[in-house]
């Protein structure tokens, strides 16, 4: 049978985006988060943190034996950056996972469009800028790593409930 395109259960779909320390080094994350609210997505949950080695792995629990896991720990937890700094951002909205990897680019900057926020803001793997989820079940997964149940806020925007009365 037919169905709506925007069923309440899209609507509230949620996905996690990451500014990893690189882009909080480098003074981004305001554009970052103003490209994702003229989008049109709600930010639902918003924290700044220093990631531990423990929590990155269980972040990146598909790519813990990947050669290149010691440089992306060392890009994410330590390293070059001395204190690394990132901020985790949720958004909600219709399609937000797929929309998402959509405005972040390809994982290597060099092969990311000019347009996503990795092919404006970088050009190299290891400085990629930007985490974004990679499925509905992926995101569902890290924002329970990263999030308690009373950080993320279900807010309604102001202008659906303005009336005509001053
Ligand atoms: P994604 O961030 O686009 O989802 P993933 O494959 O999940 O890509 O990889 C996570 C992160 O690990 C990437 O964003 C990148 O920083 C790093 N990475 C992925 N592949 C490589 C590689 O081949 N060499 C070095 N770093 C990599």
């Amino acid at each position: 049978g037919h169905r709506a395109a925007g069923s309440k259960s899209d609507v509230r779909e949620r996905t996690l985006i990451a500014v990893k320390p690189d882009g909080v080094q480098r003074r981004l994350v305001g554009q970052i988060i103003q490209r994702f609210e003229q989008r049109g997505f709600k930010l639902v949950g918003l924290k700044m943190l220093q990631v531990s080695d423990d929590l990155l792995s269980q972040h990146y629990c598909e790519l813990r034996t990947k050669p290149f896991y010691p440089r992306l720990q060392e890009y994410m937890t330590s390293g070059p950056l001395l204190s690394c700094v990132e901020y985790l951002i949720v958004w909600e909205g219709h399609k937000v996972v797929q929309a998402s990897r959509t405005m972040v680019g390809h994982t290597n900057p060099l092969e990311a469009q000019a347009g996503t926020i990795r092919g404006d803001f970088s050009f190299h793997i290891s400085r990629n800028v930007v985490h974004a989820s990679d499925s509905l079940e992926g995101a569902q997964r890290e924002i329970q790593l990263w999030f308690q149940k009373k950080e993320l806020l279900n807010w309604d925007c102001f202008d659906q409930t303005l009336t005509c009365e001053v």
